[in-house]
């Protein structure tokens, strides 16, 4: 449905032509129509195509023209060329609160600003004070609102959106109008950040359900309110966009609204090429339009001769070729991870002991558990020297002891040092179980150093994995700038299992580099870097980027049993 191209359009030539100073009623009537096409309850295209166009309330000869000329080309050469005379980044700069067009205008025309760079490096300069109708206070007001819109318009982290969704579909569920719901979007296929959350329900009772879908407790403010889609923000600054279709196409719009746009783009040809019509309503046939099929998803992607394909695989990376040729990968399960490596205890820096971390494993049903705590040199982290390290091995032998059906490794998250050499000598290593080597210092390197570093951590025969390889925290630091190719090939060579580390600011490796270590026959490790007892639940997301990446049971350490991993470590 193009209903919210053709709004989204006719918003932004709105405010050009604000900003270009035309007469008011003008921009009004494109505002309006946009406001109005957005909740429109009908597809924009069918009514189009039946010339009524002219009967939506406010629309004249000369904006149906142009919506038509939208809903044919999806774009509008009106609007191209009103890009041509206005930098796009002003209308951006129209969201900041204290600037409205005319502002806007006048910046661009006074001082050449046309980013909001240029705008926030005016401010901090002082050079809008002297500008007829701005001020100093207004100086500070504009960089805050830089500031907040950054803040706003940035995409969040999975863990969080994931935990708003799922509160939000608690609270839907109970409506007793939704028939069908579910999570669509980028949060269905797990991305590691998401740019808003889509819902998607089916019900007879549209309106009611959108009603009950604005009350929920967490709305800080309703955006739009329609009977086939609605969108609001929650307090954390989040939107929700939810939609409600009839239950007949329930799963024809779970594909649509899953995407990502790319892998739809690529569906839709293939439905073409077979002879179908596919959109969100269903799979209709192209020459009759009957409807074939839509009431769920692997009925479409069957009809297509397709494999289902699970949800985080559906970015156009191969998937749809190999799906034709029942050549998918089975992806790891969300509850075939037998135990966690990577959990720190109160010997170190985590909070718990390891008694009651053990315990805590084994009531999730984690048949093992390695508590890889830091080494020496991280004094910050209260990491372990040699003579800890004994008490340590000697208590996690006590502990599997008294515990039945459940054992304890003894491992480290050895620190990585700028040479490349490790923090505990070779004697030492050979002690632990279970040897995670890992960057916490000296992030400033060049590509070269950095990979070096790495890969000569990995050749030492004791280090058994690299944790957090390429050491991104999204939102605070950049990851190494590291040649994987360099380090997925000594990876192989030397036997070395690379972590997927699920803790949410880190998620690393990514998905994109786990699909091509895969390819290289690279083995991994998921874990959690668990630091209390919550952060174990993580591994939802590790697993999820590793889903992401294409992994099989198979290609995972941790999802083998306690015998097979007991082989494995040589214990
Ligand atoms: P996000 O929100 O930026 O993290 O990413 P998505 O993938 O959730 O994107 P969003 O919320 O804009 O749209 C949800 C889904 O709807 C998207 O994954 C695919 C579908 N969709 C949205 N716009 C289009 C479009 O113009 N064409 C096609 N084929 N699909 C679209
Ligand atoms: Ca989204
Ligand atoms: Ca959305």
């Amino acid at each position: 449905m193009k209903n919210q191209l053709v709004a989204d359009i006719l918003y932004q030539v709105a405010d050009m032509l604000d900003l270009k100073g035309e007469i008011f009623f003008k921009t009004r009537a494109y505002r309006q129509a946009a406001q109005t096409i957005e909740v429109l309850d009908e597809d924009i295209e069918v009514v189009s195509q039946e010339n009524r166009l002219q009967k939506i309330p406010g629309v004249g000869e000369a904006l149906a023209k142009k919506i038509k000329e939208i809903v044919e080309t999806e774009r509008l050469v009106y609007f191209e060329k009103l890009k041509q005379e206005v930098p796009e980044e002003l209308l951006k700069m129209l969201n900041i609160s204290g600037l409205g067009p005319r502002r806007v205008a006048a910046l661009y025309q006074n001082l050449g600003i046309k980013t909001i760079d240029e705008l926030r490096q005016a401010c901090i300069d002082g050079k809008l004070r002297n500008l007829d109708g701005f001020g100093e206070l207004l100086e500070l007001n504009i960089l805050r609102g830089i500031q907040v819109m950054e803040k706003t318009s940035g995409r969040a982290l999975l863990h969080i959106a994931f935990e708003d969704g799922e509160n939000y579909l608690s609270y839907l569920k109970k409506s007793d109008k939704v028939k069908r719901l579910s999570i669509a979007g980028s949060l269905r296929r797990r991305k590691e950040t998401i740019g808003d959350i889509d819902i998607l329900a089916s019900s007879d009772f549209p309106e009611e359900v959108m009603e009950y879908f604005v009350k929920y407790r967490d709305v800080q403010r309703v955006l739009l309110k329609g009977s086939t889609k609605t969108s609001i923000v929650l307090k954390d600054n989040l939107q929700v966009d939810l939609r409600v279709v009839k239950d007949e196409s329930f799963g024809a719009a779970l594909q649509y609204f899953t995407g990502s746009k790319e892998h739809n783009v690529k569906m839709r040809s293939i439905a073409i090429k077979k002879g179908f019509k596919l959109n969100e309503y269903g799979l209709f046939d192209k020459q009759s339009e009957h409807y074939v099929v839509g009431k769920n998803e692997e009925e479409i992607y069957k009809k297509l001769g397709l494999d289902y394909i699970e949800p985080e695989i559906r970015e156009n990376r191969g998937e749809i070729e190999v799906a034709s040729i029942s050549k998918l990968p089975r992806l790891i399960g969300y509850n075939e991870i037998k135990g966690d490596l990577h959990v720190h205890s109160n010997w170190s820096d985590g909070l718990e002991s390891i008694e009651t971390i053990a315990r805590f494993c084994k009531k999730i049903g984690y048949e093992y558990v390695g508590i890889s705590d830091h080494s020496q040199s991280l004094k910050i982290a209260r990491g372990l020297s040699e003579k800890r390290i004994i008490k340590k091995i000697d208590e996690i032998e006590k502990i599997n002891k008294k515990l039945s059906d459940f054992t304890v490794f003894c491992g480290t998250e050895c620190d990585i040092k700028p040479d490349g050499t490790l923090d505990y000598s070779d004697k030492i290593l050979e002690k632990f179980d279970f040897v995670c080597a890992g960057i916490h210092s000296s992030f400033k390197m060049n590509s070269e150093e950095a990979t070096n570093r790495i890969m000569k951590a990995m050749e030492n025969k004791y280090v058994k994995c690299i944790a957090h390889p390429t050491c991104r925290l999204m939102g605070r630091r950049e990851p190494f700038d590291l040649d994987m190719v360099r380090i997925f090939d000594t990876a192989k060579e030397t036997n070395t299992y690379l972590e997927i580390n699920s803790f949410p600011d880190r998620l690393d490796l990514n998905d994109l580099h786990v699909k091509h270590a895969k390819e290289k026959g690279v083995k991994f490790v998921i874990d959690t870097d668990a630091h209390n007892l919550h952060h174990l639940s993580f591994i939802r997301f590790g697993i999820a980027t590793a889903r992401r990446g294409w992994l099989e049971k198979k290609d995972i350490l941790n999802t083998k049993s306690i015998i097979e991993i007991e082989k494995i470590l040589g214990k």
